[in-house]
């Protein structure tokens, strides 16, 4: 029975074999922030800085998912899903970001994944979902080359561990999100605003998810490795002025997408002028041989997709950046993060993403989409945005497009960075005072849809 007027029986359907999942990130959910001989991450430093967060809110609880897993699981199970997209608390496997592996950690994340195989869900971890460990920051944290070495190894002591029952693997969330805003704006952790300087952040983290596929692969014969990279489709205004907004929106598109895409999928930068970047070897920070370790063949492109990005030239021509957000004229729907609502902006994205790459694509899998709508078990909105976006995905593959699967975030309301508490994006509605979790409406609607798509 739907517990929707959308009738979930009656999107389109997916191709046999499609995956059906939810993300979560251990920051976001795990709490216990320092059980069981777990180091400090940069969160747990940057929550404590004075108006880092809303309301001062915290991660040290969450949703207290470290010691709730199997209620989670259990929910999961309730779902249907197929696959859990999670993340490792790389300083809970290693308290100093190296070294000293603290095996209570990864004994966690191994009842993490037994419970889940026994739910006959498929355990998708990522590696890395913005947690550094805190003694890796006090050396440079990702600004630092070293770091993308300490994430191999990082990599292998998980994957030995975990890889013989793991077999598909994300290495990084969101390094352009870790970069912007954490480096380069300063409002995520670890809290630098240095702007145009965070640029080496990119390549660095790109070459742990480099070094980190070829740990995988060694330590994991039969391994399925992705990344999971935010992208946007860029869009004008209808009033746009042709070059130079133009020029504009080219800008954000490197600077967004293909900064991350284009050195995994084509082995090559894309052209940074834009940001003042003529040297190709980024005054020495693009060393021979990282492109080829870069670009080592994936299984699979993550992409999350919230909502495409309008851009226009810069109001201000010495402003330090080669764009401006704007805000799009049409009336969207808006999230409770004020996101508009634009699921053919999904489609936009897949199928250009098939036309820029081409045979360089390897298959494509969601691993986020959501969207945070007001507190309450009746979140019709939310319903709505998953049937808008998983129809979106299904004319992608119409249009020819490899889609894999799809993992909605989140399965948990949770900590939502700097917002705290204040956005919540689950599936299950939690009580953040007593841990008491709430399947919501659309929790129901999307356990249809997963029936119905078998069926
Ligand atoms: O909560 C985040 C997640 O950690 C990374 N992608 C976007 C989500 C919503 O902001």
């Amino acid at each position: 029975m739907t517990t929707s007027s959308i009738d979930a029986t009656r999107s389109p359907r997916l191709p046999a074999g499609f995956v059906w999942g939810a993300s979560t990130a251990a920051y976001q959910i795990e709490g216990a922030a320092e059980a069981d001989g777990k180091g400090a991450s940069i969160w747990d430093t940057f929550v404590r800085r004075p108006g880092a967060v809303r309301d001062g809110h915290t991660g040290d609880i969450a949703c207290d998912h470290h010691r709730r897993f199997e209620e989670d699981v259990a929910l999961m199970r309730r779902l249907g899903l197929d696959a859990y997209r999670f993340s490792l608390s790389w300083p809970r496997v290693l308290p100093a970001g190296a070294g000293r592996v603290e095996p209570r950690g990864l004994d966690f994340y191994d009842r993490l994944v037994d419970s889940l195989l026994d739910a006959g869900i498929e355990p998708t971890p990522t590696l890395f979902h913005w947690d550094l460990p805190q003694a890796l920051e006090d050396g440079g944290g990702w600004l630092n080359r070293e770091t993308a070495h300490r994430f191999a190894e990082y990599a292998t002591v998980v994957a030995e561990r975990l890889g013989d029952r793991v077999t598909r693997w994300i290495t990084l969330n969101e390094p352009f999100v870790h970069m912007s805003f954490g480096y380069g704006f300063g409002v995520h952790a670890p809290g630098h605003a240095l702007m145009l300087d965070a640029l080496p952040v990119a390549h660095h983290q790109l070459l742990g998810h480099g070094l980190a596929t070829a740990a995988l692969r060694a330590a994991v014969p039969n391994a399925q490795v992705l990344i999971a990279n935010n992208c946007t489709p860029v869009r004008l205004r209808p009033d746009a002025r042709r070059d130079e907004d133009a020029a504009a929106a080219h800008a954000y598109d490197v600077l967004h997408n293909r900064l991350f895409n284009d050195p995994i999928l084509s082995g090559s930068y894309p052209d940074l002028s834009a940001y003042g970047m003529t040297d190709s070897s980024w005054g020495g920070v693009v060393r021979e041989g990282d492109l080829a370790t870069i670009s080592a063949p994936l299984d699979g492109l993550g992409v999350n997709y919230y909502n495409p990005t309008w851009v226009t030239a810069p109001a201000d021509p010495a402003a330090a950046l080669p764009f401006d957000l704007a805000e799009p004229v049409e009336p969207y729907e808006r999230t409770t993060f004020d996101w508009p609502v634009v699921p053919d902006g999904l489609t936009e994205l897949l199928t250009g993403l098939q036309d820029r790459y081409g045979d360089r694509l390897p298959p494509v899998w969601i691993t986020e989409n959501g969207c945070s709508q007001p507190a309450g078990l009746h979140d019709r909105a939310r319903i709505d945005y998953l049937a808008g976006h998983i129809a979106a995905i299904a004319r992608a593959v119409d249009l020819g497009v490899d889609v894999r699967g799809y993992f909605t975030w989140s399965l948990l309301d949770n900590f939502e960075w700097a917002e705290g508490y204040h956005q919540r994006f689950g599936l299950v509605e939690v009580d953040f005072a007593t841990g008491r979790r709430t399947p919501r409406d659309s929790f129901g609607w999307y356990r249809d849809l997963i029936a119905s798509q078998r069926s």
